[in-house]
């Protein structure tokens, strides 16, 4: 399959998260991209309706790169747990409600582990990045990571659900973690080699 490279020198970060925006600028940096957000573009959150976490990648992607006339980049992740059936899954930002409280989320899965009886306390992270062009062409990646829930959580680094996520061979919860370490085996990181690879492969690193 023939990929479109990003030949373009400004990317636009189509999250309004935080905690993504930092981890994407640093996977970024050695490209020499320029990475500006969607928020500082004044770009609006889009609604994400899609059914999986490729369609609402590429919508939000695409809602960012026809509102700017740039490439745009956007992460769909979450939590998936077996147990639970796959939940939070895609629904992995609402669980923390309106005030995107995270330790309300995570509360939340260890209630629904224990109102299950669930002794399976695997779990694992998705991320499906997705490159957009105005015109409406998309080249999508999906990475993932598998580990164990830990509880109660620990550990105040990363966001989201870090605090409860002991990846496969690990000790420390991705919350406990130095960023580089995450960065070096996340979902997030696992896709951004496959988004590289195939879209970057002409850029210096
Ligand atoms: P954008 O849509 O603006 O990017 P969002 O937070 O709404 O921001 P998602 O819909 O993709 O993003 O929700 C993903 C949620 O999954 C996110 O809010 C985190 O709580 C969780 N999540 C994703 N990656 C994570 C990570 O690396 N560590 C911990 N939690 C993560």
């Amino acid at each position: 399959m023939v990929r479109r490279q990003l030949i373009e020198p400004t990317l636009v970060i189509a999250t309004h998260n935080k905690g993504k925006l930092v981890e994407i600028d640093a996977l970024m940096r050695p490209f020499g991209i320029a990475c500006v957000s969607a928020g500082d573009k004044g770009v609006s959150e889009p609604e994400e309706t899609g059914a999986t976490f490729e369609a609402n990648a590429e919508l939000k992607a695409l809602h960012s790169a026809r509102a700017t006339g740039l490439p745009a980049l956007a992460d769909d992740s979450g939590l998936c747990v077996p147990a639970l059936d796959g939940d939070p899954g895609i629904y992995s930002a609402r669980w923390a409600g309106p005030a995107k409280d995270f330790g309300f989320a995570m509360r939340k899965v260890e209630a629904a582990l224990a109102a299950k009886g669930a002794s399976d306390r695997r779990g694992f992270f998705v991320a499906c990045l997705t490159l957009a062009w105005p015109d409406g062409h998309c080249e999508t990646f999906r990475g993932e990571v598998h580990g164990t829930l830990a509880w109660p959580p620990r550990g105040d680094r990363g966001f989201g659900y870090d605090p409860m996520f002991v990846a496969e061979g690990e000790t420390l919860t991705f919350g406990e973690m130095e960023p580089a370490r995450k960065h070096a085996m996340s979902h997030r990181a696992r896709a951004f080699d496959l988004l590289t690879a195939a879209c970057l492969s002409g850029r210096a690193r």
